[in-house]
């Protein structure tokens, strides 16, 4: 042990001693915090306390959380991390603390798995050599000049045979090239963007302030679970908020850890069915005159016939619509139990709680929107909430959860960074994409006549077919396409692509026609493995400096930490080599340096002023500043030195519950809707809505009414029948829900075998659908859809809805050649790809078979070979 810890001091970063360093480092020696294996870290730290230097470091991944990781630094060797520390904690003015992930990221960024050089697969040819053997093939170093040429002369050879329609991808390098072909829709939020849009005039994508909470009496959390895929503080957040006084109702088929912390009750729901269990509630609440009519008369259009948008059909009224007037079918809570599951006697209770309890903030996250014709949920959601009154007053909301700027809740931007200073770079084949838009968000505008692209579902079909479905502004119909690379040379942005989207053994045949496929990258995740060419990037620990906001009331600053490792490059490196050998200018493509880049967003990051509504600098520069920086720039005044921040890593705004910063939204809506309306086409909240179903149309793949319905959804509860009537269940039993999980943020960290040990990559069931099958808890099952099988242990357990099965989003995807088999329990090998409303991935409607499985039990995935290719 001391000599393990000896040598990791010893050890420079020098090429030679990397591998060996980093592979004690993930043997024994330092081990994260939450101590997993036989070490004292304290020891260790204790020792090296007083040799290195405690540095901030960046967590940059896509889990919403903004944290302050800090590594210490033992000559150039980051051996220990922990988190904040920069001032004391409490409850009003948080530490903004790292979770296991973030302080595991130096296994990440040296781990032995870590990509070094360029490298090629051994039968790839320009063209595409033998492309079967893509995710198969053996990797073969080579120069960066080499990978570079290949890369560029491939590139240029599609664009100019094929045009740049051939291309699938995003770059900011492609868009100086003439563009290329986009995938849009929406993975992250589900069927919440356009809802919101017309619905509410975005008016609900944001809370109230995280302070604002502890005055509801009431908070219902329909399908989140912060305490999984919120860490950081929201967690902490909602346990003030109870501390204060509020009750804490969960809807959700699970019982997670945070309904475990939180709730003062559990309401269970079949995934995909909540449309069903809302609308019985409204009967209720309609049926004992509990809503709040005052408020539904100034503030909302479309609840009865007699408040209805202009141009309506009166009869296309909800209230109607729920007392089934004309269909004939009164969504009675017995007519949703059959459906959703949930006891008739409980939805009234429940219904009764929330028209009843004032001030109540009523919640949702992504989860129940990632679902077939995912609108109707938003739409039904939205519409009860208001029904109860409850928006633009303390303590009250009706809201979902923008996770990205979760960490405290909602609330206005406090402190946020400024602009780079590149000038953006448009897609000409696509302006609504422009480059740095995240892909989880990009619904394309349906009705842009350049909108050329598909919906992440249809972009396999797209490539192995060669036709997508246009949008109204193309003109509709089908449109042909020749998809010959796939482009993920990319600039940082996430993917949502092969691993993290629908139907990844049609991704693995799509993948195998192009001509070619290159990423970059920091490890061989699934993308890179499938890929011909894997250029290494360098992580931001190893670039000039990172900004990292999301966080509405800090910022976050990092500077390198250590020089990049082996031959690992920047993006922008990258992209000026290529863009020389495609003749474009570098200086065109980037005209400002990295450092440069970073030192703008320094300078533009503003602070709200002590008025509480208008912004001033940040962060005070000198002269000297920028002479030692190297960099152009201005001397400015602003609340703290660039030699603190830098230091410090963070700057946080300090709160107290009363300050002048605490945002009710839709407050000034609600005291005078007609002075102050939203920019939704009526000027108030829409419970109907033709710009909501209009703008769904065009899209071209599914349809939704202006009201909230209940329409089965494609691999919902119902289609896990042959027979509806006499309750005969079909070929697909089971309804499966692939939810966030502790060990990951998405794919990313999956690969950190210390991880893996923490948070097994189980697949969870009742143990009454368990004793059915005679499973027991530690068995393999084989889990099987329409679209591919997975093998994974099984844990019995009785969190989970029986009917329901589980298995958490990210996993590496491990396919047996042989068998066809994904060993890593994948959650995309067993979703379909199928085309909905705006392009959402309605991933949590998938009906899945369980049984035994007949072969060799699998190894715990902690003890496999990492993808270490050099
Ligand atoms: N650990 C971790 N945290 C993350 C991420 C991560 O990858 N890992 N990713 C981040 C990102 S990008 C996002 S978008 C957010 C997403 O955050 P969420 O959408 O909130 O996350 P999920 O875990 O998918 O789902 C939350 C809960 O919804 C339940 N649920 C699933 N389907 C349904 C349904 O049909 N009805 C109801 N009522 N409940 C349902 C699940 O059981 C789960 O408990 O999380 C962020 N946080
Ligand atoms: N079935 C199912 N699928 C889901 C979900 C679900 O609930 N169910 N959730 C969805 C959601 S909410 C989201 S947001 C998407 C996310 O989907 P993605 O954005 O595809 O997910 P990540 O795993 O975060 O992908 C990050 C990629 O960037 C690489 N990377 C990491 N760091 C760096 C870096 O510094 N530089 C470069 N160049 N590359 C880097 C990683 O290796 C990885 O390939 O997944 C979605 N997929
Ligand atoms: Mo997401």
């Amino acid at each position: 042990m001391s000599n393990l810890l000896k040598k990791a001091m010893d050890y420079k970063f020098s090429r030679k001693a990397f591998l060996g360093w980093s592979a004690a480092l993930t043997a024994a020696a330092f081990v994260p915090s939450y101590g997993l294996k036989k070490i004292t870290p304290e020891a260790a730290a204790e020792k090296l306390k007083d040799e290195g230097e405690w540095v901030p470091v960046a967590c940059w991944h896509n889990c919403g959380g903004r944290c302050l990781n800090k590594a210490l630094v033992v000559d150039g060797v980051v051996v220990r991390q922990k988190t904040d520390d920069t001032h004391s904690d409490s409850p009003d003015y948080p530490q903004q603390r790292g979770c296991h992930r973030g302080r595991s990221q130096r296994h990440q960024v040296f781990g032995p798995d870590r990509l070094k050089y360029p490298m090629k697969r051994k039968h790839w040819a320009p063209g595409g050599g033998n492309k079967e053997l893509r995710g198969r093939d053996e990797w073969v170093r080579i120069s960066w000049d080499e990978a570079l040429d290949h890369v560029a002369t491939e590139l240029k050879r599609i664009k100019e045979k094929y045009g740049n329609e051939s291309i699938l991808g995003t770059s900011r390098l492609l868009n100086f090239y003439g563009g290329a072909l986009v995938r849009w829709g929406s993975s992250s939020s589900g069927a919440w963007g356009i809802p919101q849009e017309t619905m509410t005039g975005f008016f609900s994508w944001a809370g109230n302030d995280r302070l604002d909470w502890r005055n509801a009496k009431l908070i219902v959390m329909w399908g989140s679970n912060p305490a999984r895929s919120n860490l950081g503080n929201p967690t902490y957040n909602l346990l003030q908020a109870k501390k204060a006084g509020a009750k804490f109702i969960f809807v959700d088929s699970n019982v997670t850890p945070s309904v475990k912390t939180l709730a003062d009750e559990f309401i269970p729901c079949r995934p995909g069915t909540d449309t069903a269990l809302l609308l019985a509630m409204a009967y209720h609440m309609i049926e004992n005159n509990l809503q709040d009519q005052d408020f539904l008369d100034r503030c909302t259009v479309g609840f009865d016939k007699d408040h209805m948008p202009k141009g309506a059909d009166p009869k296309e009224n909800f209230k109607d619509y729920v007392l089934g007037t004309y269909d004939g079918v009164p969504k009675t809570p017995e007519w949703a139990s059959e459906i959703c599951g949930t006891d008739p006697k409980v939805i009234r209770s429940f219904a009764q709680e929330i028209a009843t309890t004032k001030p109540m903030i009523f919640t949702s996250s992504f989860a129940p929107a990632r679902t077939y014709r995912g609108q109707q949920y938003c739409q039904a959601f939205l519409t009860v909430g208001w029904m109860t009154g409850n928006v633009g007053k303390p303590g009250a909301g009706v809201w979902t959860m923008n996770y990205a700027s979760n960490q405290s809740y909602g609330g206005k931007t406090l402190v946020m960074g400024g602009d780079t200073g590149l000038p953006p770079a448009v897609n000409p084949l696509f302006p609504d994409a422009t480059y740095g838009a995240y892909d989880g968000y990009r619904w394309a505008n349906p009705t842009n006549p350049k909108a050329h692209g598909m919906a992440y579902c249809e972009t396999y079909d797209a490539i192995l077919n060669g036709e997508y479905t246009g949008t109204k502004g193309v003109g509709g119909g089908k449109v042909k396409c020749d998809i010959r690379m796939i482009w993920l040379v990319r600039d940082g942005s996430g993917y949502n692509f092969l691993n993290q989207s629908s139907d990844i053994n049609k991704g693995i045949k799509a993948f195998r026609k192009v001509d070619a496929v290159f990423t970059n990258d920091i490890v061989l995740s699934t993308i890179s493995k499938y890929a011909d060419i894997v250029l290494p990037t360098t992580t931001p620990w190893e670039k000039e400096g990172t900004i990292l906001q999301g966080n509405p009331e800090a910022i976050f600053v990092f500077k390198k930490v250590v020089e990049p490792l082996f031959e690992a490059k920047t993006e922008q490196w990258m992209d000026e080599q290529l863009a020389k050998r495609i003749g474009l200018d570098p200086k065109k493509v980037y005209p400002i340096s990295e450092k440069q880049q970073f030192f703008n967003s320094i300078v533009g990051a503003q602070v709200i002023k002590a008025d509480g509504v208008n912004y001033e600098p940040l962060v005070t520069i000198t002269q000297k500043d920028i002479d030692e920086w190297g960099v152009k720039g201005k001397p400015q005044i602003g609340k703290i030195s660039l030699k603190e921040i830098v230091e410090k890593g963070v700057y946080q705004v300090p709160r107290s519950p009363h300050d002048n910063l605490t945002v009710i939204q839709g407050e000034d809506f609600v005291k005078d809707p007609k002075a102050n309306p939203i920019t939704t086409k009526s000027g108030k909240l829409e419970i109907h809505c033709q710009a909501l179903s209009d703008k769904i149309a065009a899209y071209g793949l599914t349809t939704i009414p202006p009201i909230a319905k209940y329409q089965p959804p494609l691999d919902g509860y119902e289609a896990t029948f042959k027979d509806w009537k006499n309750k005969v269940k079909g070929k697909y039993p089971f309804q499966l829900i692939t939810m966030k999980y502790g060990r990951r943020s998405h794919s990313v960290f999956d690969n950190i075998p210390q991880l893996r040990e923490a948070y097994p990559q189980d697949f969870w069931m009742n143990p009454k659908d368990g004793e059915k099958l005679g499973l027991k808890t530690g068995d393999t099952v084989l889990i099987e859809s329409a679209y591919g099988k997975v093998i994974r242990p099984l844990t019995l357990s009785e969190a989970i809805m029986p009917g329901v099965v589980a298995l958490g989003e990210g996993a590496w995807v491990e396919i047996d050649e042989k068998t066809g088999i994904d060993k890593a329990g994948a959650v995309n090998v067993l979703c379909g790809a199928r085309l909905s409303g705006q392009g959402e991935e309605p991933w949590n409607t998938t009906i899945v078979h369980v049984e035994k499985y007949k072969g060799e039990a699998l190894l715990p995935d902690d003890q496999w070979k990492q993808r270490i290719i050099f």
